[in-house]
């Protein structure tokens, strides 16, 4: 049987991204159906207009990346939801692994710029400190095994994403899932992932604050 899915995408002025990325995912995966979800953050350019054109259902958060997310899990309707970035960074052709991995019996799929196989053009040095960092610190605390923590690209059974009951606003709810997820005992699957640079506008996050958010979600969730 072919599983339903609800792609969630977060959106803050992607006008110039959004209509690429909702043909290509209709182009990779139309023979599904999926339920596509944008919820945007008020943006102040033509975002909305062209996702509603496109035929996605539209939500407005207030709050950043994490709370949209969170937004949109509470909309879908999909027994398997997939959260991607609208600045195609995220390749659409990856969406088929997503799904299969999750209809095959995982709860979350998570796709890694680390393993083999994957790799960024969007990462900085700076950024790749940072992320090694994270990751050695999670897998140091918790006894996993993740090879990334802060790539948003990933799938999920809706009963984990119950479980799971995610709190965080920000850029810091993919290291709260990972974190969760270990402690929880849920089975994980890790796929490499290509992250591409974001096809054009600006990005949101900061490093420095970001950083310290995602520091300050490992130490709260020990
Ligand atoms: N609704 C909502 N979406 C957001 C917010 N901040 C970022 N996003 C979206 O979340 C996704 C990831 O944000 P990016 O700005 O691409 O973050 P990033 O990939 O770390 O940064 P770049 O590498 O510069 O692209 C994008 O689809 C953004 O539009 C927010 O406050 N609200
Ligand atoms: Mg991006």
């Amino acid at each position: 049987m072919t599983p339903s899915v609800s792609i969630i995408i977060p959106t803050l002025n992607e006008e110039g991204n959004i209509a690429r990325l909702l043909f290509s995912i209709n182009k990779e995966i139309n023979y599904i159906k999926p339920e596509i979800i944008v919820v945007d953050g008020y943006s102040i350019d033509r975002t909305v207009k062209i996702a509603r054109d496109n035929g996605a259902k539209i939500y407005f958060n207030k709050g950043g990346k994490g709370s949209a997310l969170i937004k949109g899990i509470s909309k879908s309707k999909g027994d398997i939801v997939i959260f991607m970035d609208a600045d195609l960074s995220h390749k659409p052709t990856e969406l088929r692994r997503l799904i299969s991995a999750i209809d095959s019996g995982y709860d979350v799929c998570m796709g890694s710029r680390f393993l083999d196989g994957g790799g960024s053009d969007d990462i900085s040095f700076v950024r790749k400190l940072g992320n090694y960092f994270f990751i050695w610190l999670i897998n140091s605390i918790y006894g996993s095994k993740y090879t990334d923590i802060c790539y948003g690209y990933r799938s999920f059974s809706k009963k984990a994403l119950k479980k799971l009951n995610l709190k965080e606003a920000s850029f810091g709810i993919e290291t709260e899932i990972s974190i969760k997820a270990k402690k929880q005992g849920l089975k994980v699957l890790e796929i490499p992932s290509f992250e591409r640079k974001r096809y054009t506008g600006a990005g949101k996050l900061m490093a420095l604050r970001d950083g310290l958010i995602i520091l300050s979600v490992i130490l709260k969730n020990i």
